[in-house]
């Protein structure tokens, strides 16, 4: 197999429990961490529970590791200390840990909400300058600049997965937009850890849906190409007028309800 061992951290997620599975053909060994309870180790698993905000915990996780998918931390709105644990002190965890076990490349998931902020009649790439849309999105955005500061200093290679909406199929008229399908979220991670040279890149992570927002022209190299369409769903959306709608603001802007402070944040 290709590599000896990845670790794939957030195992325990909803994303994570899904790529178990599906990253198994990739290497000998695959090293599945959660700070949650995580299924046993099958055969060519090792399972680690780990807070990312442990750094000396992170240290010894990422030993014999040759690739990192990072998947772990906090996915959604939450508190400023919650989020500054997992995500900024994680994800920093997580880069020292590289560079002191001498680990070469890491796939990032990074989030939509980096850019939540732009509007849904936008068409970004991965020059346009960061909008976040939540404190959560302000986490994806430093997980973003401290990876481009680890290639930049020491060499380590991120690509940044700004992951859409990768649930089993859209949820709503947004998610005809931003979905990305289980199947080509396993090629996206296929390309970014056997593309030969990935430097620092920034691959927005949808599907292959009649519409989009982001233009992913700045990541040719990795040779990504979505297969999936949410246009098998369009029908269970059809069109009403109202997205975007003026008077709703989770509509005008491309980070959905994140963009709408409160209680009640939403997909
Ligand atoms: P999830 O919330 O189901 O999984 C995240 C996992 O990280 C959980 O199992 C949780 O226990 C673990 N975790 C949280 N804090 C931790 C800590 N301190 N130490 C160790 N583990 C910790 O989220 P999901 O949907 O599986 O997403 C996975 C990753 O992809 C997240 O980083 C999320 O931000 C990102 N992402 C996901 C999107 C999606 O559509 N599912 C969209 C954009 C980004
Ligand atoms: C994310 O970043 C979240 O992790 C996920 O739960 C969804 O809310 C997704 O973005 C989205 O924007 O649909």
């Amino acid at each position: 197999k290709p590599f000896k061992r990845i670790l794939l951290t957030g195992a325990a997620g909803g994303l994570g429990k899904i790529l178990r599975e599906r990253i198994k053909p990739w290497a000998d060994v695959v090293r599945l961490s959660d700070i949650g309870e995580m299924a046993p180790a099958g055969e060519g698993e090792e399972v680690v529970r780990c807070d990312l905000a442990d750094k000396a915990a992170v240290i010894k996780l990422l030993e014999g590791v040759d690739v990192v998918l990072h998947f772990g931390g906090i996915s959604t709105e939450n508190t400023f200390e919650n989020i500054m644990a997992a995500n900024i002190a994680g994800t920093y965890n997580l880069y020292e840990a590289a560079h002191k076990n001498g680990i070469k490349r890491i796939v990032f998931a990074s989030s939509n909400h980096t850019i939540g902020f732009y509007k849904t009649t936008d068409y970004i790439d991965a020059d346009s300058p960061m909008r976040p849309d939540s404190l959560y999105g302000v986490s994806k955005c430093f997980g973003e600049s401290l990876s481009r500061y680890y290639y930049d200093s020491v060499g380590i290679e991120t690509v940044c997965l700004r992951i859409g909406s990768s649930f089993p199929e859209p949820v709503n008229p947004r998610m005809l937009v931003t979905w990305f399908s289980y199947d080509d979220l396993v090629e996206s991670l296929r390309c970014s850890l056997f593309a030969p040279r990935v430097g620092h890149t920034i691959l927005f992570g949808a599907s292959n849906n009649p519409a989009s927002w982001w233009d992913n022209s700045k990541a040719e190299h990795l040779g990504f190409r979505p297969k999936d369409s949410s246009l098998q769903f369009a029908d269970k959306f059809p069109p009403t007028g109202n997205y975007p709608a003026a008077d709703d603001r989770a509509t005008l802007y491309q980070g959905g309800g994140f963009v709408v402070p409160g209680p009640q944040y939403q997909q």
